[in-house]
């Protein structure tokens, strides 16, 4: 939702273009839950400054959570949670080289105590869920949400049922 003042509640950021394929799936999420994230490309490796810059200026913009993909040696969601009291939320991505996106989960999950990233898994599930998570942060503040997120859940059971009902 962009609020009132036309701004994002939810920061979609990830380390290279290349990540935009899997990270449309987070975009496409918080989209049918009616939020409009602010999205950029922003590298910790490449442009560390726009990096620090976005993450001490996130908050004023009224963003309230982060989700910050990368693969490889992904510092992005680190850098920026090491910046910011907003809530950091990270997707390891599997880049085109390295290893499968192991290096990207190793790398943003083992955050030293004190400066949290809460990581999702690698890849296309892991975007899904970085939303889904960003929407329950949102939620404990906002009745709309948690009546859409309710309806999520009820949705995805249906799914399996049916699927269930076809093996029999
Ligand atoms: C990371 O390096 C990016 O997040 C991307 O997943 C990976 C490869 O980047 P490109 O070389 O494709 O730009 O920083």
């Amino acid at each position: 939702m962009a609020s009132k003042s036309g701004k994002s509640s939810v920061a979609v950021i990830m380390g290279s273009d290349s990540d935009l394929a899997i990270m449309q799936t987070c975009i496409d999420t918080l989209k049918d839950f009616g939020i409009q994230p602010f999205v950029r490309i922003i590298s910790a490796h490449r442009t560390p400054k726009a990096a620090s810059q976005f993450a001490a200026g996130a908050a004023k913009k009224g963003i309230k959570v982060i989700i910050a993909a990368a693969g490889m040696a992904a510092h992005l969601a680190g850098a920026i949670a090491a910046q910011t009291t907003l809530p950091v939320i990270g997707v390891p991505l599997a880049a085109k080289e390295g290893l499968a996106g192991l290096d990207a989960l190793l790398s943003t999950v083992q955050m030293p105590g004190g400066v949290p990233v809460a990581t999702v898994a690698i890849g296309k599930a892991g975007a899904k869920n970085a939303a889904v998570l960003a929407v329950q942060i949102l939620a404990l503040s906002d009745k709309n949400l948690t009546g859409k997120l309710s309806r999520l859940k009820t949705s995805q059971a249906k799914e399996v049922a049916k699927k269930n009902a076809t093996l029999k």
